[in-house]
């Protein structure tokens, strides 16, 4: 059963990885989209491709969630226009650096907690009011495994993540009295740009991430995510772990040369 076709879904993030592909999910089944991140250009063509092939609507902005008064003035812009988000999805997010936290870098850090942590607030603040008015819809925010177990030189990035989860589960407390729904997706390791974007644009080491197994794809987690919004209303799948099948937790990986 398509329970998506026609709701309004905002995802952060969307210009690449688990973003896109949730955007591409959500338009086969007939969602009408808002897409937000950076690159307004990737935003663009994924507009194009996305109105053409599915005749849905997309609108997209360019915007940093780290920027909290851009992220108030959409937020302001899309309740004007009665165009409040049925389906809201945390995704826009990173790693920044792969250190010991004594060699740690401070602007790493800043990156991943303005990011992940606070632009996560900003959106969410922003926009679950509108929700509340309403008394109906979901928030899904993706988290990590990142957020349930810590690695070596995750530090800060585990932080982040767990961060996540104490947040998902603090709005599903505090969103006790309505019928919003909120979820988390905890994904294992998946090939996006995640890994170059965590080293700084250094493709090989990147690549090496993924050497010897195979990761999810992008795809795979947007399936998750299309699978948790898509149960019927009386249902909450308040959190989902999704793992490569090569690997176990985050330090517990089986690669083919090993
Ligand atoms: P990608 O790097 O492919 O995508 C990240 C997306 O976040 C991009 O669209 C990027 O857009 C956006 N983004 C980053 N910073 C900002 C910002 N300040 N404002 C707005 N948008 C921003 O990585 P993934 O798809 O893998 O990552 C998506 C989420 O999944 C993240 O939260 C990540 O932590 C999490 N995750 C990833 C896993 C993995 O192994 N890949 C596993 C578990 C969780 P732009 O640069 O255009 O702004
Ligand atoms: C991304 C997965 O294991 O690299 O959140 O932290 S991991």
């Amino acid at each position: 059963m398509n329970r998506i076709k026609d709701k309004l879904v905002l995802i952060t993030g969307a210009s690449s990885g688990f973003g896109e592909a949730c955007a591409r999910r959500f338009a086969a089944d007939g969602a009408r989209l808002i897409l937000w991140a950076r690159r307004g250009d990737r935003l663009e063509r994924l507009q194009g491709e996305l109105s053409q092939r599915h005749g849905v609507d997309v609108r997209i902005d360019r915007i940093d969630v780290r920027d909290r008064d851009t992220v108030l003035t959409l937020a302001g812009e899309l309740a004007a226009a009665n165009h409040s988000p049925d389906i809201l999805v945390n995704n826009a997010g990173l790693a920044s650096g792969l250190d010991t936290i004594q060699e740690g870098d401070f602007d790493d850090w800043d990156r991943m907690i303005d990011t992940n942590v606070k632009g996560l607030l900003n959106v969410t603040r922003a926009l679950l009011p509108l929700m509340v008015e309403r008394d109906s819809g979901h928030v899904v925010n993706i988290g990590s495994i990142a957020g349930r177990v810590v690695y070596p030189k995750g530090n800060v990035y585990n932080a982040s993540k767990f961060a996540v989860r104490a947040l998902n589960e603090a709005m599903n407390i505090d969103l006790i009295d309505t019928n919003i729904r909120v979820s988390i997706i905890d994904p294992g390791a998946a090939e996006t740009e995640f890994s170059a974007v965590r080293f700084h644009g250094d493709k090989d080491r990147a690549q090496a991430v993924y050497d010897g197994f195979v990761p999810l794809s992008a795809a795979d987690v947007a399936d998750a995510v299309l699978y948790v919004v898509n149960t019927p209303e009386h249902v909450n799948v308040t959190e989902l772990v999704i793992m490569p099948t090569a690997q176990r937790n985050p330090y517990l990986l089986r690669r083919d040369d090993k």
